[in-house]
């Protein structure tokens, strides 16, 4: 979350009504909400604590300095702890609910990673639905990764899959890349499509041209690394 005080009390409450509702259907024991402060300026972090201190299900990290997306999803997944991991915006970018057709999903199709693309996403604006679409043309180009919106902000994964991963982008090449290391790694990817609802509250700043260009910077960097990765998983 970075400068999210317009979102938290809503996620929050989503959040946690997700986590019940699949702790009732049995598809989890508990759950935990972690929530990344991203040096916010605004009230998110006091507002974070409060969370915290009231639930003993929320936990909060704050970066003393900010780091972009990347960097705060590598916070994330550095402090996660549970089998089954969630990464999502704080801005509620999809119904909670799709949560049990992801661990259903997960289940029956015996996957480590599921990750949603957006039935329709031209609600974020067409210039952006034109640079998405390129990117992951890119993406499937560079990486041989055929995955639809991989940058969409629904990752679902295996808790162990972590064991063997660790990401290296600080910008917001990182969803690509989290993909493409478990994709070589031989870990199995399902993807679903869900209703996408854009940000109606705060100001989104992450299509900038600068985001833009450490996207790229940080693809060509990682480009050889990652085309070498070799198999673990072998799958029958
Ligand atoms: N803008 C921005 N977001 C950050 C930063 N660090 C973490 N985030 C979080 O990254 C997530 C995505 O940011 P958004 O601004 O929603 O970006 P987006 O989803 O590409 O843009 P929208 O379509 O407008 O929602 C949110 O949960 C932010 O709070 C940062 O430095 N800048
Ligand atoms: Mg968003």
């Amino acid at each position: 979350m970075w400068n999210e005080e317009e979102y938290i009390g809503r996620t929050l409450s989503a959040a946690h009504e997700a986590g019940r509702s699949l702790i009732n259907v049995g598809e989890i024991a508990d759950y935990e909400i972690l929530i990344i402060d991203d040096a916010s300026t605004d009230s998110t972090p006091q507002l974070a604590d409060e969370a915290a201190a009231n639930d003993s299900r929320v936990r909060v990290v704050h970066h003393p300095k900010n780091r972009k997306l990347g960097g705060s999803i590598k916070t994330g997944f550095a402090n996660v702890t549970g089998d089954l991991v969630l990464y999502t915006d704080a801005d509620l970018p999809f119904d909670m609910v799709e949560l049990q057709k992801a661990c259903r999903l997960m289940r029956q199709y015996e996957a480590d990673i599921i990750s949603a693309y957006r039935l329709d996403r031209t609600g974020e604006g067409y210039v952006r639905t034109v640079y998405s679409f390129f990117y992951n043309v890119l993406v499937r180009i560079f990486f041989g990764l055929k995955i639809r919106d991989v940058n969409f902000a629904f990752k679902m994964c295996r808790g162990r899959i972590f064991e063997h991963i660790s990401l290296k982008s600080e910008g917001s090449f990182i969803d690509a890349e989290l993909v493409i290391r478990a994709n070589k790694l031989g870990y199995h990817i399902v993807q679903f499509g869900v209703d996408y609802f854009p940000r109606t509250r705060g100001v989104s700043t992450l299509s900038s041209p600068s985001v833009i260009v450490k996207i790229l910077k940080e693809m060509r960097e990682l480009r050889q690394e990652l085309r070498a990765i070799e198999p673990i998983v072998t799958r029958s």
